[in-house]
């Protein structure tokens, strides 16, 4: 019964390579064909080369993360038909590749976003943190889109000028470069580096002048209408992944934040091809999110898992606390996630699989002398994925014994 254990991996350029990631015990991996841009059709050669070298190595290619979904297809541009068929085009070949999984977002421009990359908590690790304050100081400040401090509570702008005040150039040109280029670079991000991210970043968001809300809501709407038919004739599931987090960030619309919004999602089409990948730590960053609930409720929707904590430092700030210490009540949660998993088993239903991965780690130990990309310690996440392993074995237990 117990869930399947995961582990997000990038490729050969990964200083953590298969055969480590074999030694911790983890049977399916989680990657991308990270340098294929997004929009472009994945072919078969390629994906079978992955697979193939996860197999080499005991394991499988257990989940797509993601298949990035191209800027064209959230505004729902001119070349949103060549870009829809490539979507399709890559999900037949995925599925070819023996793959039913499949994560994807629908975030505007920017993926997650943090606003420090470096925050020591209280044992001395180094974890992310999101200071709202400080993102509203990169948003006015830095980029200075036209109009930013109507999206801000005046309090935030307060301290944002406070903090803009205190801050060297230098300071400032390493927040905007880590929240547009280095968190986003190593997963399909659209900008990319160069001298004027700034000035491409503003282009972007610009592209959603006109698209609000309801706008964007449609157009994941007419995503799925397309995509969906494919992901059911293939058997993948189609997880959407949270917004990181779950709020407006930049003026821009958020349409996969709360229980409301998974809500409509999956009303309009409630095949197993419409899924969600239960991500607590992005879900837990609103504290209007009950997270065990939400489990609860969309539990047979789920059929991928990031598991991660977060904790609230302020009212406006809140940093990655871990696996199982946070806001998150990780045990419950992960209770319910078993007790689905023996649902399925028990009602045989398809798609029993149900691939967890320890989500992110709180860089420790020798994750100083290994270079990572941020969120992603070989130390911290070993962890993350022992403590996670240690509690779902003792729930299961138990559940069996019940
Ligand atoms: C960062 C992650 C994101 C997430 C994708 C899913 O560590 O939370 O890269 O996996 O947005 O589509």
């Amino acid at each position: 019964m117990a869930l399947e254990k995961t582990w997000r991996w990038f490729g050969w350029d990964d200083p953590v390579t298969l055969k480590d990631i074999r030694q911790i015990g983890i049977e399916g991996i989680v990657t991308s064909l990270h340098t294929v841009p997004a929009g472009e059709a994945w072919k078969v050669e390629e994906i079978n080369h992955v697979q193939s070298a996860a197999k080499e190595h005991g394991m499988h290619w257990s989940v797509v993360e993601s298949l990035p979904v191209a800027e064209g297809i959230k505004i729902h541009s001119k070349e949103y038909d060549r870009l829809a068929e490539n979507y399709c085009r890559s999900l037949r070949n995925i599925a070819n590749c023996g793959i039913d999984t499949v994560c994807y977002n629908f975030m505007p421009v920017l993926d997650w976003a943090r606003t420090h990359l470096h925050y020591k908590n209280e044992r001395g690790g180094e974890t992310m943190l999101f200071d709202y304050p400080t993102f509203a100081v990169f948003d006015v400040h830095i980029l200075k889109r036209e109009h930013a401090e109507n999206d801000y509570p005046e309090h935030i702008l307060q301290k944002a000028d406070q903090l803009a005040g205190s801050m060297s150039e230098a300071e400032k040109e390493e927040l905007a470069y880590n929240i547009i280029v280095v968190t986003q670079a190593f997963i399909h991000g659209s900008v990319g580096g160069g001298n004027d991210y700034k000035r491409r970043f503003l282009a972007y968001l610009d592209t959603y002048r006109e698209i609000r809300t309801e706008q964007l809501r449609k157009n994941l709407s007419l995503f799925l209408r397309d995509i969906l038919p494919v992901a059911e004739e293939t058997g993948i599931r189609m997880c959407i992944h949270p917004d990181d987090p779950p709020f407006p960030l930049l003026g821009l619309p958020r349409i996969a934040g709360t229980a409301d919004d998974f809500h409509s999602i999956f009303s309009q089409n409630n095949s197993s091809a419409n899924a969600l990948t239960f991500c607590t730590g992005s879900l837990s960053a609103r504290t209007d999110n009950d997270v065990t609930e939400m489990a609860r409720r969309f539990a047979d929707k789920i059929h991928f898992i990031h598991l991660r904590n977060t904790a609230w430092l302020t009212p406006d700030s809140f940093y990655e606390s871990g696996h199982l210490v946070g806001s998150v009540d990780m045990y419950s949660v992960m209770k319910i996630l078993l007790e689905e998993q023996l649902r399925r088993e028990k009602s045989d239903l398809a798609g029993k699989r149900m691939p967890f991965r320890s989500d992110h780690g709180i860089r420790i130990l020798d994750d100083y002398s290994r270079a990572a990309n941020p969120g992603y310690p070989l130390i911290g996440r070993l962890k993350g994925v022992a403590e996670l392993d240690g509690l779902q074995t003792g729930i299961e237990r138990a559940l069996r014994r019940a």
